[in-house]
């Protein structure tokens, strides 16, 4: 078993958590997720006004992995009520906003109920919130110093889709990033032949799971030569070797949305290889691939 570790200023009960994404939009979800083993959980981002998101199909099973363009569905501020159910648990609360003051409005909801918040400045299919945002390093600075002046620990999710992701990763470590998250899923589509559309309502949306562990691996790898604070490791990881991998490649934690999808017994399952008798001890191996 292994001890609780801290990372970016957040205490886990261990490396793994879930990722943001649908598991955790209720508080009864992430209970659930940390009972299984989970060393913590990433809710839903949450936004400065109530959302429906995007009409469907949302979310596509697609060869390697899971398309979505969800649309950032959720409840803004009411969120904070299901937080009751998993409080002074490690509870990581997403954000997004479209400008530092919408995203200081947004952490300033949940100071008392987050036990540290991962800044969403990488959706891929989200208006005037997502891509350009995510891109342009001056808006990642400011938006990660208005939340890292509340002074709880500031982790913040970066996308693939840019050409610099290292020059992403410093502007938010520039903003007061406790730790930096790599990576949200990437922009892809595919089209039905049979009914000659997009698959997904929105045209084009996010893919995550195994088809894009070789990007999220290649950019944790890139962000740890940039940066001085942890790395998160997320994308595609499924299994305890990946684990392992991400952590090689620089990640200090790894999250799991995709695969937990398929297999919510995962955390345990993922734990108890990670952490046998003859396992890893993950202080040594962090980096190890950069020697
Ligand atoms: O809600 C979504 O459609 C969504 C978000 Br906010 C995100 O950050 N990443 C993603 O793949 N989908």
């Amino acid at each position: 078993k292994p001890g609780p570790v801290t990372v970016g200023g957040v205490d886990l009960g261990n490396h793994l958590l879930l990722a943001a994404g649908v598991l955790g939009t209720t508080g009864a979800s992430l209970a659930r997720i940390l009972d299984t083993g989970a060393g913590g959980v990433v809710t839903k981002s949450i936004g400065p006004v109530p959302k429906e998101g995007h009409a469907g199909p949302c979310v596509v099973t697609v060869d390697g992995g899971v398309l979505n363009a969800m649309g950032l569905p959720n409840p803004s501020s009411e969120f904070v009520q299901e937080l009751d159910r998993v409080r002074g648990r490690p509870v990581v609360v997403s954000i997004f906003g479209g400008t530092p003051e919408e995203f200081s409005t947004v952490a300033g909801w949940f100071t008392q109920a987050a036990a540290g918040f991962e800044l969403n400045v990488s959706c891929p299919h989200a208006e005037g919130y997502g891509a350009a945002l995510g891109s342009d390093p001056a808006m990642i600075e400011a938006c990660t110093r208005a939340v890292s002046r509340l002074d709880l620990p500031t982790w913040v999710k970066l996308t693939p889709n840019v050409t610099d992701i290292a020059a992403c990763g410093r502007a938010a470590e520039r903003g007061g990033a406790t730790a930096i998250v790599a990576i949200n899923t990437v922009r892809a589509m595919r089209i039905s032949t049979a009914l000659r559309r997009p698959v997904l309502g929105n045209r084009f949306g996010g893919l995550s799971g195994p088809a894009i562990f070789p990007i999220a691996v290649r950019c944790v790898y890139d962000l740890y030569e940039a940066c001085s604070v942890p790395i998160v490791g997320c994308g595609g990881v499924a299994s305890a070797d990946n684990v392992v991998e991400m952590m090689m490649a620089g990640a200090s934690a790894v999250e799991i949305g995709s695969a937990v999808q398929g297999d919510v017994g995962i955390f345990g399952t993922i734990a108890a290889d990670l952490y046998s008798p003859d396992g890893i001890e993950p202080q040594e191996i962090v980096g190890c691939a950069h020697a």
